[in-house]
């Protein structure tokens, strides 16, 4: 079997006998062969209408789940049951264009390890979702990029239209919360490239959405629990943290020198510094650049040295800032914790670049992304 189609449907039933029909069409004269899998959760009577089709098209199956419902999960039980060397996701509701499935198994079948037709690049539109439901799909990719370097590149990896080759998934354990599949098979699945392909979005002609708030919610805890899990993601979360308890701790040493030990204030305050930045430097080199080191004793030496010159140019950086905002007429407060974002951008990124550079490197793998550059529908 060369391919496998796996869609989720709740409730399609006006929808699922046209999808069947459009993909017959299109996959017709592409050359390979195929089956449907219907993984379905249904209250209505869809699971009739996929019985009847079932019966007339052999490449149709499907199943009817009365527990363990939901969109990602269904599509993880798909991926189960397909024979397919090539995998390919969409919705029932014809808002992904069935026609652009023989194009995604080309350049699966030319060795791109995940196609993704995109809305988003030249060429694409989401021309299906209103004006507000475009502002919600907008801050879900933000949040989703930002948080998830794997993501940064994809421009469109919130939709639910996909191809990969069946490696990608195979032997990997999916267990998303909520809808977003495509953003756990990037985050969790095995490939080198992805190709995006730019395709316009339908809007839904019949049956209802099951868009709701709660799938709003679910997105954001899938989100969390893939940083968390994902030493790469959560570094820059435990550094932030870090830095706020370096405040803490600077802040406490401040106040032992000033009114138990009775020394100068200008003199606790480096001393507090300096045991802040030991205190910094210490966590971040135990927990979050954490990792099997085998790098020899005098690079890790040098890493607190290294350390103290990328947390001087921070102060520099925020020195700057507040003399930036001074000079604009601003408010000095605001430019301080400008600078302070600044230089926590800053620190981060150079510490990962150059401190703890054997551990970063370790993590990142090198993913190439490519682009078509017409819709070819
Ligand atoms: N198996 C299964 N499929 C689901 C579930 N919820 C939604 N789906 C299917 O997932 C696909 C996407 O759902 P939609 O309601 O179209 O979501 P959407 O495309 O974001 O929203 P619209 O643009 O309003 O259509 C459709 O094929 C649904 O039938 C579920 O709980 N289980
Ligand atoms: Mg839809």
């Amino acid at each position: 079997m060369d391919v496998s189609i796996v869609v989720p449907t709740f409730n399609e039933s006006e929808n699922v006998r046209e999808l069947t029909r459009r993909i017959d069409a299109s996959m017709a004269g592409a050359g390979y062969s195929y089956e449907i899998w219907f993984i379905d959760d249904s209250t209505d009577s869809t699971p009739e209408v996929l019985w009847e089709l079932s019966e007339v098209h052999p490449e149709v199956r499907y199943i009817h789940r009365t527990t363990n419902k939901g969109l990602g999960t269904a599509v993880v039980e798909g991926f189960q049951r397909a024979q397919g060397q090539y995998l390919v996701v969409m919705d029932a509701d014809l808002q992904h264009p069935p026609e652009l499935i023989p194009t995604i198994i080309d350049r699966l079948h030319d060795g791109i390890d995940v196609v993704i037709p995109s809305r988003f690049i030249e060429g694409g539109s989401d021309g299906g979702l209103n004006l507000f439901r475009k502002f919600v799909s907008w801050t879900a990719r933000t949040i989703a990029r930002v948080s998830i370097h794997k993501l940064r590149n994809i421009s469109d990896c919130t939709g639910g239209f996909f191809g990969v080759r069946r490696g990608v998934v195979e032997g990997v354990d999916l267990d998303p919360i909520g809808w977003k599949i495509l953003i756990e098979v990037l985050v969790k699945g095995k490939y080198s490239r992805v190709h995006e392909i730019p395709y316009g979005f339908e809007s839904r002609t019949a049956g209802e959405s099951k868009m709701s708030l709660r799938e709003q919610w679910n997105f954001l805890r899938h989100i969390v629990k893939l940083v968390r899990n994902n030493p790469e993601d959560r570094r820059f979360y435990l550094f932030c943290f870090v830095g706020a308890l370096g405040v803490v701790v600077n802040l406490l040493v401040m106040t032992l020198c000033v009114r138990v030990f009775h020394l100068h204030p200008v003199g606790s305050s480096v001393v507090a510094s300096l045991i802040a930045m030991a205190h910094n430097f210490l966590w971040n080199d135990r927990v979050t650049w954490r990792g099997t080191d085998s790098v020899v004793a005098w690079r890790r030496v040098l890493r607190f040295p290294v350390f103290v010159a990328i947390s001087a140019i921070g102060i520099l950086v925020t020195a700057a800032s507040v003399e930036l905002f001074l000079w604009l007429r601003w408010s000095e407060l605001m430019g301080q914790l400008w600078g302070i974002v600044c230089s926590t951008i800053w620190n981060f990124l150079a510490n990962n670049r150059w401190t703890w550079r054997e551990i970063s490197a370790k993590s990142s793998r090198r993913v190439i992304v490519t682009r078509e550059r017409t819709n070819l529908l």
